[in-house]
């Protein structure tokens, strides 16, 4: 089992506080039905936003850092992009961080939803991506259905995806068989590209812990059927 982070422990902590992180039962988008969900939308005060998006930011900088350094990890970007409505906050948190914790400069932009409603396509807001490096955030991915939607919003407003970090990867089997993480990274340009704040394995760490024996044998065999191993 892994070592948690300081912040990967708040993020859980607090998670479980706001009702985020729920244990159940949930029929996912995807159809598949698990023993847990964690609902973003929820982590919705100062403080929690405050070490999401510190989390955010650090996963992000460490990342760069690595490609740097040779190491798999996400190249340079210009443009964070939060898609609606849940990632505008967190997007827009984040590129404060990264300029204030990281003096990392880059603008932020999302898209506007209701637009897409009347047919006209997305409608993106914020700093303009059209020929511009483009990171994508976003809080959960399983079978990488919402993630592939964003990238394309990104891609019809001329933007060029580089990258995404997610919150959560729910270390799953994506949509053509493999694990999710490794068809988006190919989708962005290869390993280390999709930076995560959490994984599966790290909640079940914190079950683990926490001597929640119930909920953990729930998550592992649900990580039987649906996990992948990365
Ligand atoms: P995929 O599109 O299958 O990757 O599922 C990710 C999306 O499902 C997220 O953007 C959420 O809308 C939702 N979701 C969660 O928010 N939390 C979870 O724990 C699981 C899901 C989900 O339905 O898979």
């Amino acid at each position: 089992m892994s070592n948690l982070t300081k912040y990967q422990t708040e993020l859980i902590e607090h998670g479980m506080a706001a009702g985020a992180l729920k244990f159940g039962s949930f029929t996912l988008k995807s159809g598949r039905q698990s023993p847990y969900f964690f609902n973003a939308g929820l982590l919705a005060s100062g403080p929690v936003l405050d070490t999401l998006c510190s989390a955010y930011a650090t996963t992000i900088a460490a990342s760069l850092e690595a490609a740097k350094s040779g190491s798999p990890g996400l190249p340079e970007f210009d443009i964070l992009f939060g898609p609606a409505y849940k990632g505008i906050p967190f997007a827009a948190g984040t590129a404060l961080l990264l300029h204030r914790d990281h003096h990392i400069d880059v603008g932020y932009a999302y898209d506007r939803k209701e637009a897409k409603d009347h047919g006209e396509g997305g409608v993106m807001v914020g700093a303009p991506v059209k020929g511009k490096r483009v990171l994508v955030l976003d809080d959960v991915a399983t079978a990488g259905t919402a993630i592939r939607g964003a990238m394309d919003i990104v891609k019809q407003a001329g933007g060029e995806v580089v990258g995404a970090v997610l919150m959560l990867d729910r270390q799953e089997v994506g949509r053509e068989g493999k694990s999710m993480i490794e068809e988006i990274e190919g989708l962005v340009g290869g390993k280390g590209r999709v930076p995560t704040i959490l994984k599966m394995k790290d909640l079940m760490a914190w079950l683990e812990q926490h001597g929640k024996t119930g909920e953990l044998k729930a998550m592992q065999e649900y990580w039987e059927q649906y996990g992948v191993k990365n």
